[in-house]
């Protein structure tokens, strides 16, 4: 099977797991995550190894070989065409995406980046699976953030909502349709776009396609990435590409306030890393028929207020929380409920947020603390030019970086 974006934070443990399932993995990347580390001058927390030594840490200590091809998917159409042709995947789980909101949203040169690259990729990655003729199933890893985080009080069901709609004969018919999209990013809007191709894709080529509306992500290692200090996964702290639960427990740790944006009213769903890979094991092992719509499985274990999080944080290690302006367009408080039965019924049991694992991240943190650039830490991407970046008070000399 193929894993794009195999050398990201998600990807990496994936490739792993799937690895030490028995699966033969190849992964395609091509490395534009540490080129943005380039660009952005902020490192992963974790000293990430270069992807030769990753492979070959992982053949020593597992005995299995994890191939590497580098191909820009959003503009390597043949050599990717190639790939799937030459080697005949019948899983292609789909990570190669730009996946930061304010890395999407620094100037016009990012937003089209990140509209060329994910939306290029995505269509080049259903366009060869439809070229090559091969039965290949794709899964790929989309986002909460799709469906926007308000509704009328209902759950967010898992892709589809059913409606009634009334004929002109004022008859009621019932129908499903994809769950109307509100993106508050350029990013993720992209992910909303997405989903049109796997439906066309689907409806056209009967592509078998799982789509997986992911929430944020927290934690660093799993199983598999603790087998060996250089198999260490990413850990992004900076403004732009660090999520707000890792953020936070990495603020405490290096003895930075914790940057709850505005009130911390927002409400967001959250999934550890331990979870993510077994999500993606479990929507292989449930592959839709050919004949059925996009399989989409609502990717997440609970859903938090950010001010909530911060509390606790702040609870378990001393940290000092700061209320810093939110750089954002978004609510500025909302309820979100979430079914996530699709995965529970597969045999998910969800891995919750425990003080062990907050510790685990915090140790992490600890023992890396001397590598983080403190300057990186508050988030300076704006939604709009009216908006004032995210520093806390007594911090703002991080303003001329
Ligand atoms: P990441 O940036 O760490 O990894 C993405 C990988 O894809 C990188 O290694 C990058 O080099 C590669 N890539 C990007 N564009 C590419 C291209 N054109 N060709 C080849 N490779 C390319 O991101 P991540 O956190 O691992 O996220 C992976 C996926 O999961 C993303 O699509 C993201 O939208 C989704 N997701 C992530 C989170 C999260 O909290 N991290 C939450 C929900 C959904
Ligand atoms: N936030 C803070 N303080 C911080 C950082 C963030 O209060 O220091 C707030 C943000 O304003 C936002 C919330 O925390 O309200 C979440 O921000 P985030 O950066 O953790 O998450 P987000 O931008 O939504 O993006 C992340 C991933 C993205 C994925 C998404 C899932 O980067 O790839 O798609 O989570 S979801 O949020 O469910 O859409």
């Amino acid at each position: 099977m193929f894993v794009l974006g195999g050398d990201g934070f998600c990807g990496w443990p994936t490739s792993l797991h799937l690895s030490n399932l028995g699966h033969e993995v190849t992964i395609i990347d091509n490395l534009s995550r540490r080129n943005i580390d380039n660009e952005l001058e902020a490192e992963s927390l974790t000293p990430i190894q270069p992807m030769g030594t990753r492979l070959n840490v992982w053949e020593e200590i597992s005995g299995s070989k994890i191939d590497f091809l580098n191909i820009d998917l959003a503009d390597e159409y043949d050599q990717f065409l190639d790939a799937i042709n030459e080697q005949q995947p019948d899983v292609i789980v789909h990570f190669a995406e730009q996946r930061s909101a304010p890395y999407s949203m620094k100037s016009p040169k990012h937003k089209r980046y990140t509209v060329n690259n994910n939306m290029n990729a995505t269509h080049n990655v259903l366009c060869a699976i439809a070229d090559s003729g091969l039965d290949i199933h794709l899964v790929h890893l989309g986002t909460m953030g799709v469906y926007g985080y308000g509704t009328a009080g209902m759950k967010i069901p898992e892709g589809y909502l059913d409606i009634e709609v009334k004929t002109e004969t004022g008859e009621r018919v019932e129908q499903q349709i994809l769950y109307p999209t509100n993106p508050g990013s350029i990013y993720h809007m992209t992910k909303t776009q997405d989903q049109l191709l796997f439906h066309y894709y689907n409806k056209n080529d009967s592509l078998r396609i799982t789509d997986l509306h992911q929430g944020i992500v927290w934690g660093t290692n799993t199983k598999e990435t603790k087998m060996d200090e250089r198999l260490i996964n990413r850990f992004d702290y900076d403004g732009d590409y660090g999520t707000v639960l890792n953020r936070f427990l990495m603020q405490a740790a290096v003895g930075y306030p914790i940057t709850v944006h505005g009130t911390g009213g927002q409400t967001r769903a959250f999934i550890h890393i331990q979870d993510t890979v077994r999500c993606i094991q479990l929507a292989i092992e449930n592959a839709p028929g050919r004949d059925e719509r996009v399989m989409i499985f609502n990717q997440m274990t609970e859903t938090h207020r950010v001010n909530d999080l911060a509390k606790l944080v702040s609870e378990l290690t001393g940290g000092e929380i700061a209320y810093v302006s939110n750089p954002r367009k978004e609510a500025a408080e909302n309820d979100l409920h979430v079914k996530n039965d699709l995965f529970l019924s597969k045999g998910l049991n969800p891995t919750t947020l425990s003080t062990g694992l907050l510790q685990e991240v915090t140790e992490i943190a600890e023992k890396y603390a001397h590598r983080a650039d403190h300057t990186k830490i508050p988030a300076k991407s704006t939604w709009t030019k009216e908006q004032q970046p995210g520093i806390p008070e007594g911090e703002e000399e991080d303003l001329v970086n």
